[in-house]
């Protein structure tokens, strides 16, 4: 018996790369916060639902599995990497198991939303394997311009699909697990129609500054500020409270990257001004106009050179084994794992960005743009086609810019002869 499911599992096995080639084929349908919000209203519809996310989820798996197969051989079988693509593999097998079954059985969809969970729950270290792989790629082979580049196109590419079949999975799970008491009447799965932006910053600050006390014994204030454009000429209601600004947005998706600016921009305070008695404050800027959300959260931490800006995205050069904290020591505030380009990716998944605007010797800007208008936030979702696979492909051609000599110019060839 246990032989005749071994050969089972390896014919299974034998055939996933021609469904990944089949799947691959069609391109991921991004879905706007509208349609999101309409799968769990009143016209739910849980066989809706499963109809859809049957074929979609092996589209978008096999859209990156693709890809994550194009990663140089070097960094692709790294015990980590070849980890992470087994759960893929596993994990597609599993949808699929659903494709020959009836919608209109109960009993299947119900053990979907349990499939789905042990799916979820299967790749929630994804992040940290990864990292694992390029330290390990890192320890054998080093770090040049050239693969950190790619890593850092794979790695966008693959966290972003990530967190899109998380979202599919999530809202599907949520919404039809039988629970039917959400936290809050507005919310829908994990989306909150009416996302109060104001309390989310005002959280993650609350969250950041308890870390930053216990590591530093102490921590700036917030100082927030907001402007609503769309209430231009009566920016208070009739009883003079500031009404809230709100949007249709994922509570958890805002407060990840408010948490992550907030730490960082609290270390940078404390440790520019670590003989100074009074610390700047944090100050945060939040404006609602006709088509864009946006937070600005200032700090007067010194700054980073620009030349350096990219590199706090970087996976490769953010990516260092994580010094293991002793008893009395505890884990810096920010600065290790891949808090600032996960949360960019955050704020592009709908359609937003998030940028820095830094001045060395002052302090530094860090602005999250989200889109204010729920038709504007649409998922934005890799597709594998030829564009994408050129850029796996090794340039061996020039680069059309100059590379600057370390050595002075030795102007005295150019003198003419007298
Ligand atoms: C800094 C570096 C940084 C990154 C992200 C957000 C704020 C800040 N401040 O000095």
């Amino acid at each position: 018996m246990k032989f005749v499911r071994f050969l089972m599992k390896n014919a299974a096995l034998a055939n996933v790369p021609k469904h990944i080639d089949h799947f691959s084929k069609f391109s991921p349908s991004p879905l706007s916060m509208k349609q999101f919000l309409d799968f769990g209203s009143t016209n739910a519809c849980e066989k809706t639902s499963f109809a859809f996310l049957r074929q979609e989820l092996p589209v978008r798996l096999s859209n990156i599995m693709k890809e994550l197969n194009l990663l140089p051989d070097r960094l692709l079988t790294t015990p980590s990497v070849q980890l992470v693509q087994r759960w893929y593999i596993q994990s597609f097998m599993e949808i699929l198991d659903f494709l020959d079954k009836s919608p209109d059985d109960h009993s299947v969809l119900d053990s979907f939303v349990e499939s789905l969970e042990t799916i979820r729950n299967r790749h929630n270290d994804v992040v940290p394997t990864m990292a694992q792989g390029v330290i390990e790629y890192k320890d054998a082979f080093g770090q040049d311009p050239v693969t950190s580049q790619n890593i850092q196109y794979f790695l966008d590419r693959f966290y972003m699909s990530r967190i899109s079949i998380r979202m599919l999975i999530n809202q599907h799970t949520l919404i039809f697990n039988g629970n039917t008491n959400p936290a809050h009447p507005n919310t829908i799965g994990c989306i909150d129609s009416l996302c109060d932006v104001t309390e989310v910053i005002r959280d993650a600050f609350e969250s950041a500054k308890m870390l930053c006390e216990q590591y530093y014994l102490g921590a700036p204030e917030l100082e927030l500020r907001e402007m609503n454009c769309n209430l231009l000429s009566f920016p208070f209601s009739a009883n003079n409270v500031r009404d809230p600004i709100q949007i249709s947005y994922v509570p958890s998706h805002l407060y990840h990257m408010l948490f992550e600016l907030f730490k960082n921009a609290m270390r940078a305070t404390i440790e520019t001004n670590e003989f100074s008695n009074n610390l700047p404050p944090i100050r945060v800027m939040l404006a609602l106009g006709g088509e864009d959300l946006s937070i600005k959260v200032m700090d007067r931490g010194g700054g980073v050179p620009l030349r350096k800006i990219e590199t706090l995205f970087s996976y490769m050069y953010s990516t260092a084994p994580r010094p293991d904290f002793g008893d009395n020591q505890r884990a810096p505030l920010a600065g290790f794992g891949y808090g600032l380009p996960i949360s960019r990716l955050y704020a592009r998944y709908f359609q937003g960005d998030l940028q820095l605007y830094s001045m060395e010797g002052h302090g530094t800007d860090a602005v999250i743009h989200m889109k204010a208008l729920s038709t504007d936030s649409v998922e934005r979702l890799p597709v594998f086609n030829k564009t994408a696979l050129k850029h796996y492909k090794v340039n061996l051609e020039a680069d059309d810019w100059c590379v600057p000599s370390k050595e002075p110019l030795d102007l005295a060839i150019y003198r003419v002869a007298k």
